[in-house]
């Protein structure tokens, strides 16, 4: 349909909106799922921290033990003290080496007895630890050093750091593991290097001891949390990914099925949109208003105004025509029945119908409904066959038509002489007017051949003993000339263009000689 064809913005809207209903739920169970394993990664790498920190604590508590042991041999000569030293390192199986100094020089090791080596303070955190790329034993090999004083002596004890690496590797097989002193920090590799360990990519924890000067920094490698969504929740992910196609599929069925012309017009219909337009008839010699042509228009919210010629073909393919034409006639009956003093008796009111009408009998309720606003005589009720769609001569029909009769209903063949079928109508059906349409009304005064068209349409009717009403009159030649070819009625602009009830209504008040409005006359004449 026509009406919702040039608006290109709602049509992205429409093709947008189902993408996103489909892509929120699963963006947002995706996103409920990564905030879970993040959750979960955290929690795991800081319980992975804290067991690290816990067994490097134990292993610094056995230095300590064994340094506390040694402390108060401090300052004695080496040979007296070489025993204990070497018991420590028997019985501790953490302890790889213990040493004495005094006066910052490590004067005596359990490795070779009497020893000379420099000691500074100032290379261990808190005076306390050191993690040293290795000494002149075991060079290049990683070694945590712990030294406890007692003014200018004091006992150091030093740990292998293939111990820090196996708790590294077992406890956190899966993490980025460093444990780091002071400036210098070990991952697992085993190699000890200065500075800051490298940020973990995901989860990144540090856990410092309360009991040594140590941190533990933890975490997982990039590309982790993906690989758990993948792993953890194939099934959740799917459902999502269906839950997604789903929504965004009813979405874009329910879009198509409501902004189909069957749903609009449906819509409309229950809104009360369909308006009637009236067009007068004028009779012949005074041209007072002896009828009108109701015309619908659809008064649509967005578009304003809607012609015919727009809507009514499909409403007549799709079958809503039925329906439509019963509501018009309702608002028709409704808009003039306060006002029926205003009408002359006998006044027309033409109602356009279609094929579909003639199906079965319900016509005849929806004529009996619009008569009974009136007073008996006041209106003369004609129904306008259209030729657009073909009226079988079905019994149903032919019954139809009999009892439209009987109830004193019209019939007038709309659009004359421009279908193949009008000579057919009236052969089958009772007709009492002819419409002649406006194409012939507008050759008058042209070629003679034309015109010569128009009289035999006017005789015809005569012969036939029909009443003619003359379509599309604008001007006052055409309106002469039909006169005196003795057209009983005319239409057209120059009588009065389409209007609304209102001003139909008011213009037919104003008339020449014509009634008052009734006193009191409700305040929608004014509006329509
Ligand atoms: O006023 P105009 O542009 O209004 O009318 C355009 C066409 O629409 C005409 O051919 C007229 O017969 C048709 N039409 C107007 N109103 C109705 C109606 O209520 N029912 C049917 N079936 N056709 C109508
Ligand atoms: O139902 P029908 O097909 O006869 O509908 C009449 C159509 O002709 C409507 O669209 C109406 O607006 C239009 N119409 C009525 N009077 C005139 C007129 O004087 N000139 C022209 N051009 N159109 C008219
Ligand atoms: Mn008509």
């Amino acid at each position: 349909m026509p009406l919702t064809v040039n608006r290109p913005a709602r049509w992205s809207w429409r093709t947008l909106l189902p993408w996103i209903v489909g892509v929120v739920p699963l963006a947002c169970g995706l996103a409920v799922m990564n905030w879970q394993i993040e959750r979960e990664l955290r929690a795991a790498s800081q319980a992975t921290a804290r067991q690290v920190v816990e067994h490097v604590d134990h292993i610094l508590d056995n230095l300590a033990n064994a340094a506390q042991v040694l402390l108060p041999l401090a300052g004695s000569p080496c040979v007296d003290a070489q025993l204990a030293l070497r018991s420590q390192v028997t019985r501790n199986a953490f302890v790889r080496s213990t040493n004495l100094f005094q006066h910052h020089n490590l004067y005596c090791s359990s490795l070779f007895g009497d020893f000379d080596e420099p000691v500074d303070a100032h290379d261990y955190t808190d005076g306390r630890l050191w993690l040293m790329n290795g000494n002149s034993v075991t060079p290049g090999h990683a070694l945590l050093v712990y030294r406890a004083s007692d003014g200018d002596r004091g006992a150091i004890i030093t740990v292998d750091g293939d111990h820090l690496l196996t708790a590294l590797r077992l406890i956190g097989p899966e993490e980025a593991l460093q444990i780091r002193v002071g400036n210098a920090w070990m991952g697992k590799d085993g190699a000890v290097q200065d500075g800051v360990p490298p940020a973990a990519a995901a989860a990144d924890v540090t856990l410092g001891s309360t009991r040594y000067p140590f941190s533990v920094h933890g975490g997982y490698e990039a590309g982790k949390q993906g690989e758990l969504l993948r792993s953890h929740y194939p099934a959740l992910l799917s459902l999502l990914l269906v839950l997604g196609v789903v929504a965004g599929g009813a979405c874009r069925w329910q879009i198509r099925r409501a902004s189909s012309p069957r749903a609009e017009l449906r819509r409309a219909l229950e809104a009360d949109e369909f308006l009637p337009y009236f067009q007068p008839v004028v009779r012949k010699g005074d041209y007072r208003w002896a009828g009108a042509e109701v015309l619908m228009r659809w008064n649509h919210p967005r578009e304003g105004l809607v012609r015919p010629d727009l809507f009514i073909p499909y409403a007549e393919h799709s079958g809503q025509i039925v329906a439509m034409t019963r509501a018009l006639m309702l608002h028709t009956a409704q808009s003039l029945a306060p006002y029926t003093a205003l009408l002359e008796d006998g006044f027309h009111i033409g109602i356009n119908i279609t094929a579909d009408h003639c199906r079965d009998l319900s016509l005849l309720d929806d004529c009996q409904t619009f008569l009974q606003h009136f007073p008996p005589g006041r209106v003369r009720l004609t129904l306008e066959l259209t030729e657009r769609k073909l009226i079988e001569a079905t019994p149903v029909a032919l019954e139809l038509f009999a009892k439209l009769h009987d109830m004193g209903v019209m019939i007038a063949l709309d659009d004359f002489g421009t279908g193949q079928s009008s000579l057919n109508y009236l052969r089958q059906f009772k007709v009492d007017y002819l419409k002649i349409d406006q194409s012939f009304v507008a050759m008058i005064g042209g070629d003679a051949l034309s015109q010569h068209i128009l009289d035999s349409i006017i005789e015809l009717s005569a012969k036939l003993g029909l009443g003619i009403v003359a379509e599309g009159v604008e001007t006052e030649v055409q309106r002469d000339y039909l006169a005196r070819s003795g057209v009983d009625f005319q239409q057209g602009y120059l009588f009065g263009r389409p209007m609304p009830a209102s001003d139909f209504l008011k213009a037919l008040a104003a008339q020449p000689g014509g009634a008052r409005l009734p006193q009191g006359a409700p305040p929608e004449i004014m509006r329509g």
